[in-house]
């Protein structure tokens, strides 16, 4: 059966940004129309092992009448952000298609940012293949040290050689502008401990605070389903911020201990230079990364890191 009924001039391009059951939201990128929109029965059944339409997605859709509209076809997926379910390999839950890049933000104090937390998401993220980027929000409350240097450089200066890292207050707006460039054209998911200021760079970074889902679904009482997954904020047509609730726990989930040298970027130069093949880079002899520890090539802090996690140490 082909699709050949639906005139092509019919079919407009959307993404989806909200799941609700068998409902999701679909955004029109360079529209503020936002529609309802549920797949046709040939989606559903064609793809039976994994979601037929995830967050994410891009789409084709037609007017169905009433707001609603039919989703026609569902664009291949560039990337998807898996859920592996326990105990299967098949029924891994795709939380979000279509992500680009990663952004892990912490604060210089209020909290006091969680190195330990950043190094997990940051494995999270080489795990996946995803590039990360990591936040420094409330620079407003940043202080010199005695020393002269800036306590969140000191903080964060670690990770400067080895990822992009953006210093802002979402208060001032100090920074926001080179961080908004960053993700321009991009789908980047944003994630951090609470209270580190995720809501107000949000705001900061213009995003649209859209919650038609509430009107649509008042109108047809359809689309009443909770959020149960990711969600995309608009900052412009072609610019989203993910919401992925489940990314947190998601950290340091499926990663064997013998993998997680790998993750850490800066150790890849020196994989493979250890006297033993497989060391642990823990207290073995003739360790390269133990040496480029003791050089100063490798932060002391990150290979810390390393070590508990190598270990298994909880904190
Ligand atoms: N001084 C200062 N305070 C900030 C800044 N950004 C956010 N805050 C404050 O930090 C607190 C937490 O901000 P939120 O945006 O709610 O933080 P969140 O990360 O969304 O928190 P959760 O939703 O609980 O995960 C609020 O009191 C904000 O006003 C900033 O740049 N500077
Ligand atoms: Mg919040
Ligand atoms: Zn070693």
């Amino acid at each position: 059966m082909t699709d050949s009924g639906a005139a092509s001039n019919d079919l407009m391009d959307g993404i989806v940004v909200r799941a609700h059951g068998k409902w999701y939201t679909v955004e029109v990128p360079g529209s503020d129309t936002v529609w309802l929109a549920t797949p046709k029965g040939t989606l559903k059944r064609g793809r039976q092992l994994s979601d037929p339409v995830v967050v994410g997605d891009r789409v084709r859709i037609t007017d169905a009448g009433d707001g609603e509209a039919r989703i026609e076809e569902v664009a291949e997926r560039r990337s998807v952000l898996v859920r592996p379910q326990r105990g299967s390999t098949v029924n891994e839950q795709i939380l979000l298609a279509n992500l680009d890049q990663a952004l892990f933000v912490f604060s210089v104090t209020h909290p006091v940012p969680h190195r330990r937390m950043l190094d997990r998401f940051l494995i999270l993220a080489e795990d996946r293949g995803l590039p990360a980027m990591v936040g420094v929000n409330k620079i407003d409350l940043d202080q010199r040290l005695p020393s002269g240097e800036l306590l969140s450089r000191s903080i964060f200066r670690d990770y400067e050689s080895i990822y992009p890292v953006f210093y802002f207050s979402a208060d001032t707006g100090a920074g926001i502008p080179e961080l908004r460039a960053a993700m321009q054209d991009k789908t980047t998911v944003l994630t951090g401990p609470s209270g580190v200021g995720k809501s107000s760079i949000l705001n900061a970074l213009g995003a649209e605070r859209v919650r038609e889902v509430g009107a649509v679904s008042d109108a047809t009482g359809k689309g009443r389903h909770t959020t149960t997954s990711a969600e995309l904020i608009r900052l412009d047509g072609t610019t989203y911020v993910a919401d992925t609730p489940g990314i947190r726990s998601l950290a340091m989930h499926g990663v064997a201990s013998d993998e997680l040298d790998r993750l850490f970027r800066e150790f890849q130069p020196y994989l493979g230079a250890c006297y033993y093949a497989d060391c642990k880079h823990l207290t073995e002899p003739g360790c390269a990364i133990l040496d480029a520890v003791t050089d100063g090539a490798i932060a002391r802090e990150r290979y810390e890191s390393y070590a508990a996690l190598r270990r298994g140490d909880r904190d």
